[in-house]
């Protein structure tokens, strides 16, 4: 992807404050978006598995409760796996629209879906869901709109932005629409902690390639190698805090602005927030939504909710 001057200044203003940080979205060029779909296949990222359980274990209720011809929209959609238990079972979709910032992943995985569904109308659109983007007209008139928000997503933005995206998506999910999405719980830090911390560095080397992503795309110059993952559950804010901290005084440029980093000190590059039901419900609330139902699984690790409009 060429550097785009909006971007630019975004990351060179995330790195220019006291707290250096880069917003996880530039995780996902792709050879993120493979270590994204390691990550999932890891023993220690539970969510990944619990989820698509849950999903497979209440798929008739939930197609009950969507009712047919609905158009599909799913934000950061990846590569579609837990979309794929949707597009099996819900009846007469109108149409799939998967979103995601990642193009070339994005557009792969768009193609495989048209072949193995070639009955559903597949829309992908390649955006940045935190701006404005134009949501494409399906051939099909739908009955209502789901927006579909899987992987716990949501949780990689701070409380206020969080809930600024939900409303966004109770104004796409329309009038008699709803959001069925994926929420992570608050559990044992250990499980949480081991989950970012793998013992393959899958996730180690996912954070570190965002330092790539930028040398690559954005005309940066990190040393990769002086650079080292971190990831700690801090039990009071309910998040993990993902970091990449320099292993010496160095200094690094992006285009033409340069940078000094000291030893030890962490550019932040993503939270993954836990939640609690409760916790969850108020958010839900202050964009609009009502929790119309919550499945989690034996373990209450992790809950997929359907969120509807009052
Ligand atoms: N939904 C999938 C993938 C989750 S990974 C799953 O549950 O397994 C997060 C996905 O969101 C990635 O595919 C990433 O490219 C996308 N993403 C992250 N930030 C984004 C943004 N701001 N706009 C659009 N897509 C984004
Ligand atoms: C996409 N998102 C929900 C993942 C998470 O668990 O917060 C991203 C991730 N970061 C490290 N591992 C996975």
């Amino acid at each position: 992807m060429a550097a785009d001057a909006k971007e630019l200044e975004e990351i060179v203003g995330g790195l220019s404050g006291s707290q250096k940080q880069i917003s996880p979205k530039y995780f996902y060029d792709q050879r993120g978006s493979q270590l994204f779909d390691d990550i999932t296949q890891l023993p220690e990222y539970y969510l990944t598995n619990t989820e698509l359980a849950i999903m497979r274990d209440n798929i008739a209720e939930m197609s009950k409760l969507i009712g047919k011809q609905a158009s599909l929209i799913e934000f950061g959609s990846g590569s579609s796996i837990k979309a794929r238990i949707l597009l099996e079972n819900l009846s007469e979709l109108a149409a799939y629209v998967p979103v995601d910032i990642s193009k070339e992943h994005l557009l792969a995985f768009a193609a495989e879906i048209r072949d193995c569904f070639p009955h559903i109308d597949v829309l992908p659109v390649v955006a940045d869901f935190t701006q404005q983007y134009e949501l494409p007209t399906p051939m099909v008139m739908s009955v209502r709109n789901i927006v579909y928000f899987p992987g716990s997503t949501i949780g990689n933005f701070e409380h206020e932005v969080a809930i600024e995206l939900l409303r966004v998506m109770y104004h796409e999910a329309g009038k008699g629409g709803a959001l069925l999405i994926g929420v992570d719980l608050q559990k044992d830090p250990t499980i949480i902690e081991n989950a970012y911390n793998d013992s393959a560095g899958t996730t180690a080397e996912f954070n570190l390639n965002m330092l790539q992503h930028l040398n690559r795309d954005y005309g940066a110059n990190f040393d990769v190698d002086e650079f080292e993952h971190s990831a700690n559950y801090d039990s009071d804010e309910g998040r993990v805090v993902i970091e990449l901290v320099s292993q010496a005084d160095q200094y690094f440029e992006i285009g033409d602005t340069k940078f000094d980093i000291a030893d030890r000190e962490a550019i932040l590059t993503e939270y993954s927030h836990k939640y609690t039901l409760g916790g969850f419900a108020e958010m839900a609330n202050s964009a609009g939504f009502v929790v119309e139902k919550v499945w989690t699984d034996t373990d209450d690790l992790f809950s997929v909710q359907l969120l509807t409009r009052n």
